[in-house]
């Protein structure tokens, strides 16, 4: 029996990775990086090979489940879909559409089959009530894409394998592997930068990113807008605006520099934990720097200033002449566009959600308000949910008052592929079939790449008689939706079909036929400056000074008046390498080795207290107090704890045998959902104040 070597994108994070899957028959048995993709060229991570351990999940559900009280039995197909149409159907018919509610998890993002068809779904349902895990992630990337460039998807790249400087903040590529910036194998390519010109990272941990970098500085949590701000203020000492190539496209420059300039900044060193001396040093190297861009991730738009923070990065590279430019931060010219004409732009603040009165963006709401939208009873209250590859409980702000909430639905319906926190409360549950056995274009993440980087991935095995796609769930849900409430629903036709038209908005040349005759995929060169033609405001201006953000500079400079808190800490998170979010802690390869679940804590701070590295503690944050062990980590700026996410596993009814038996308890349980963004209400996950005691 030979071996057979079959070539697909990974499925499993934003690197998009080529890997090489070895196939007996048609069994896996082996992966490996390809090495002939032109963009990967044969990096894999961990994680990449769990995918063995995910095709072979004895958990993994592989055929429809209905729930009868705390029993699960398998279900037809057909009667599935008919059952979840008409669930649903009635309770539109009985409550209104306000009453259904969906959630589309991460991993959607990952499959051609859910992102390119849930829409279709979400769009006949008609609902206010649309959720993701944007919300606790990158909402303030998009909203302030869309207020500056008039497209949320307009984002402009870090040109990170050209650029001579970059400073890098709240984020930690060296583990995640990229995140709104495509670049797979990108520890080689920042260890590259290093050596031919400056990283500068800014986190309150020194972590695996920091130490790769030339310099690495602390900061307070949820301080970054303080910091930024200030470095602004002292490039303006250093020179006038850089921009004059695309000085008559610019709008409201003065503007937003003189509001800036209005910030009173004097105790920015006491607050951020910078001093002023490495400020303004930092501004004169993104000032002398032949090319520079400035770059903030997770750690900066899941705070409280997300939304600031971003919009003060987009100023920073405008203001030093980066935007727009080689060795800046570009916008892919994708080959299957995802901004222009007939995508989605984006809108804000349509309708408000009915409780707390926060504003859509984009067509969803925030999150953080779908407990509370689902258990204060009134007109409008959600009594149905979708959830699509995600597991909120989990992943959200107060995933316990969400669980209870979610008990108490009369109607749920999960598209996931286990039995997990979130999906044990569905009524049904229909698993997709592995990524491996179908077709994906990667829509999203070609569009963010470094590169402009073309890919189809084939299914490797024909699919099984009793598997459906993705595609097929999502079509078959809204067919069966549309018949029992009486309206219309066209299916949209198959994904290679979606693919070749996607293709032809482009320009890039490349069609079908190209795709299918280069397995690794086609490289399309690097970056080069479009955004100037890509605007899509009114006036096709940059828009440099939205009324939402100056509007929230206020709650910016009362920040600067609150005093700190005697005794309590500033709570982040932390990834890693052999972590995906909540939900691979079912793969053997992936957890097995030392646990990884404890709180993190400076020596300092644990002398402080009294409490001794490996011993329990008891954590209280503005909702919960909670039990964990702490661990010592002078890798850590005193003054912050530090916890992953995605723990806390083992809940009643959960059904993943190895994730269920892991230790650790879920950040979000701690997590309060009103700590947010102020012009999204994006998630503020990360700076949460808490007390640790011994
Ligand atoms: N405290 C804190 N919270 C966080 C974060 C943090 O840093 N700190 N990070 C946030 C971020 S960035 C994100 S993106 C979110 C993620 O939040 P979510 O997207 O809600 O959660 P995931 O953990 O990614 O769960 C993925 C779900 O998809 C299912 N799944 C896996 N593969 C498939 C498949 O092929 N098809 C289908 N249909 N389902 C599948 C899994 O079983 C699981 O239920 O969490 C956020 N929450
Ligand atoms: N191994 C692994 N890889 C992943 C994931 C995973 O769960 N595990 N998740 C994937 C997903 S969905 C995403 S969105 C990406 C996220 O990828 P990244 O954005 O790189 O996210 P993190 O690794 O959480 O890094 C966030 C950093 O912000 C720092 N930080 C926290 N608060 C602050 C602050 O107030 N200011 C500053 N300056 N820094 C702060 C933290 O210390 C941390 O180092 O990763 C993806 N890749
Ligand atoms: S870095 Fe991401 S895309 Fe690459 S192998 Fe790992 S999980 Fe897959
Ligand atoms: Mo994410």
């Amino acid at each position: 029996m030979t071996r057979q070597s079959r070539f697909r994108a990974c499925p499993l994070c934003e690197a998009i990775c080529g890997l090489e899957l070895q196939y007996q028959d048609d069994a896996l048995v082996a992966i490996r990086g390809d090495a002939h993709d032109p963009f990967s060229r044969g990096h894999i991570c961990p994680k990449g090979n769990a995918l063995l351990d995910l095709e072979a999940d004895p958990d993994r559900l592989r055929q429809p489940m209905q729930r009868l009280g705390e029993r699960w039995q398998p279900i037809a197909w057909d009667t599935a879909f008919a059952l979840a149409g008409e669930r649903l159907a009635a309770i539109a018919s009985a409550h209104g559409t306000a009453a259904i509610a969906a959630y589309l998890g991460n991993p959607n993002v990952h499959h051609f089959g859910s992102i390119a068809y849930a829409p279709a779904l979400l769009r006949l349902l008609k609902s206010p009530n649309i959720y993701s895990a944007s919300s606790v992630d990158q909402w303030p990337h998009q909203f302030v894409n869309w207020a500056m460039y008039g497209h949320q998807f307009l984002l402009p790249i870090p040109d990170i394998d050209r650029t001579d400087c970059m400073l890098m903040l709240g984020a930690n590529p060296v583990v995640s592997n990229g995140s709104l910036m495509t670049a797979p194998g990108i520890g080689k390519r920042l260890k590259a930068l290093s050596q031919r010109g400056q990283l500068i990272v800014v986190d309150p941990r020194r972590t695996q990113t920091a130490q790769i970098a030339n310099r690495h500085l602390f900061i307070r949590p949820g301080t970054d807008a303080l910091f930024l701000a200030a470095l602004l203020q002292q490039l303006q000492i250093l020179g006038p605006p850089r921009c004059q190539h695309y000085r008559d496209r610019l709008d409201g420059l003065d503007t937003a520099l003189a509001a800036i300039n209005a910030l009173p900044l004097d105790s920015v060193s006491s607050h951020t934990g910078i001093a002023q001396a490495d400020i303004a040093d930092i501004a004169k190297r993104l000032h002398q720097a032949p090319s520079a861009a400035v770059y903030g991730r997770m750690g900066l738009s899941t705070q409280r200033f997300g939304s600031l923070c971003q919009w003060l990065i987009q100023l920073l590279n405008l203001y030093t002449g980066n935007l727009d430019r080689e060795g800046g931060t570009l916008i892919n010219d994708a080959a299957m566009p995802i901004t222009g004409a007939g995508t989605a732009a984006g809108h804000y603040a349509r309708w408000h959600s009915r409780v707390r009165g926060l504003p859509e963006f984009a067509g969803e709401l925030p999150v953080s308000v779908l407990a509370e939208e689902i258990d204060t009873a009134g007109n409008g209250q959600i009594r149905a949910l979708i959830t699509s590859a995600g597991n909120p409980v989990l992943s959200t702000p107060d995933g316990r008052r969400l669980e209870r909430a979610l008990g108490t639905l009369e109607f749920m319906l999960s598209i996931d592929t286990s039995i997990n926190e979130t999906t044990r409360f569905a009524d049904l549950i229909l698993p997709p079939a592995s990524p491996l056995s179908q077709y994906h274009y990667d829509l999203i993440f070609n569009a963010f790449a470094v590169r402009r980087v073309a890919r189809l991935s084939v299914p490797l095995r024909e699919p099984h008689a009793d598997e459906r796609g993705d595609w097929q769930i999502f079509n078959a849900t809204a067919q069966a939706y549309a018949a029992a409430s009486g309206t219309a629903f066209t299916p949209l036709p198959e994904p290679l079909q979606l693919i070749a038209g996607g293709l032809q908005r482009g320009h890039s040349g490349i069609d079908l036929t190209a795709l299918l005759a280069a397995p690794h995929g086609i490289d399309l060169g690097p970056l080069t400056p479009c955004l100037l033609d890509r605007l899509q405001t009114a006036d096709r201006k940059i828009h440099c000074a939205p009324a939402p953000l100056l509007e929230d500079l206020p709650r910016l400079v009362a920040e600067l008046g609150q005093p700190a808190t005697a005794g309590s800490l500033r709570l982040i998170g932390r990834r890693h390498p052999r972590s995906n979010n909540s939900w691979m802690h079912n793969a053997p390869r992936l957890v097995k080795g030392k646990p990884r679940h404890q709180l993190h804590m400076h020596p300092d701070d644990l002398a402080a207290r009294g409490i001794a590295s490996g011993s329990q503690v008891r954590i209280r944050s503005a909702i919960a107090e909670l039990h964990t062990e702490v661990l010592a980590d002078a890798d850590l700026m005193p003054g912050v704890v530090c916890l992953p996410h995605g723990f806390g596993h083992g809940r009643a009814g959960s059904q993943q045998q190895l994730a269920d038996a892991l230790a650790g308890i879920s950040y979000n349980d701690l997590s309060d959902p009103d700590a947010l963004d102020g012009p999204t209400g994006n998630a503020a996950l990360n700076g949460l104040l808490v007390t640790v005691e011994a």
